[in-house]
């Protein structure tokens, strides 16, 4: 590994180091007591231990898996001590994880074949879709892409004007129309100037406060139509992002987003700031749809691909 490779990869696990601080030092408390006066892992530790997993915002399923892993290995090993707890939980949720094969963290990359690489960005209000898009435009302008973004979400003014200083602060291209336009309007001239310019990547903003689920879905599906005017198979990504402090709402948010529209990908942010960083354990475990981002914090770099490895790594390092 070269030495910039080493600097980058140590930067990236500090960060989650730090991001994921609250959610560790919530759910080693809840082990210790879970273990208290124990020396071997029994039916009651297992109880326990599962009522940790669920409390840690895991999930339901998830935690079943989990705890089953475990209770086979007790059984075959006769004597597990509660010392070996963590490692052991740590192995398992590790060789669960890898059975998804999906969200194998390839750093910020985007396919050679699609130019303009065209991400649609997903998500209810407040979840960090803008914030996401900052933070993504800022890497792949780093690698010496041309990125241009397109103000989608034209509810607000305000949403138009955050997209801006974004923009600004990344040094990249935006295009947007006034409040109250068609955001298919606004993805369309905004695909259009990208092939005008050769650009690499489109990300474009949505809206996510619309009167209800039905006239936002349809306004997506309108958005994707449109798009597709300009280059055909666009979008090649659409991003659905969740805040990960709401713990099993951004799991509810998952399902029903997925049911009612095509996801192809999940970035779940705020996980600083929260000690329900387990929900992205359960959420990499139950979708079919890989984690591709995780917000780690407010800055412009605060944005991680997300690496299941790393992730186990660093949720189980004290
Ligand atoms: N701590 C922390 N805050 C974040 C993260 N991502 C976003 N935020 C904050 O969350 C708030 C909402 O983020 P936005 O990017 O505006 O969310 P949005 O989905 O675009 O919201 P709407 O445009 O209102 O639908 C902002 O204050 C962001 O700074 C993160 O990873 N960590
Ligand atoms: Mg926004």
């Amino acid at each position: 590994m070269s030495l910039f490779k080493n600097i980058f990869s140590s930067k990236k696990k500090e960060t989650l180091d730090k991001g994921l601080e609250k959610t560790k030092t919530s759910f080693f408390s809840k082990m210790t007591k879970a273990v208290a006066g124990k020396s071997k892992v029994d039916d009651d530790v297992l109880d326990n231990l599962e009522e940790v997993l669920v409390s840690s915002d895991v999930g339901v399923d998830t935690t079943l898996k989990i705890i089953t892993r475990i209770e086979a290995r007790a059984a075959k090993d006769k004597y597990v001590g509660t010392d070996e707890l963590n490692t052991i939980l740590r192995e398992e949720i590790a060789g669960l994880l890898s059975e998804t094969h999906v969200g194998e963290g390839v750093e910020f990359s985007i396919p050679k074949d699609k130019k303009p690489y065209v991400i649609m960005v997903v998500g209810v209000n407040g979840v960090g879709k803008t914030t996401t898009i900052g933070k993504l435009a800022h890497q792949f302008k780093q690698q010496g892409l041309k990125v241009v973004l397109g103000a989608g979400d034209t509810f607000r003014a305000a949403a138009i004007d955050q997209l801006q200083v974004w923009a600004d602060r990344v040094d990249v291209p935006i295009v947007k129309q006034k409040m109250g336009s068609d955001p298919a309007s606004v993805a369309f001239d905004t695909l259009s100037s990208a092939v005008n310019q050769d650009a690499d990547v489109v990300i474009i903003d949505t809206a996510g406060r619309l009167h209800n689920k039905v006239n936002l879905m349809n306004e997506l599906s309108k958005i994707k139509r449109v798009m597709q005017k300009v280059v055909d198979d666009t979008p090649h990504d659409v991003l659905l992002v969740l805040d990960g402090s709401t713990g099993q709402n951004a799991f509810e948010q998952a399902k029903q987003f997925t049911k009612a529209t095509e996801v192809t990908s999940l970035a779940v942010t705020k996980l600083d700031g929260t000690a329900k960083g387990g929900v992205v354990i359960g959420i990499s475990d139950q979708f079919q749809i890989p984690v591709k981002y995780i917000g780690v914090g407010e800055g412009i770099e605060d944005l991680q691909v997300f690496n299941k490895h790393e992730f186990v790594d660093s949720f189980f390092s004290i």
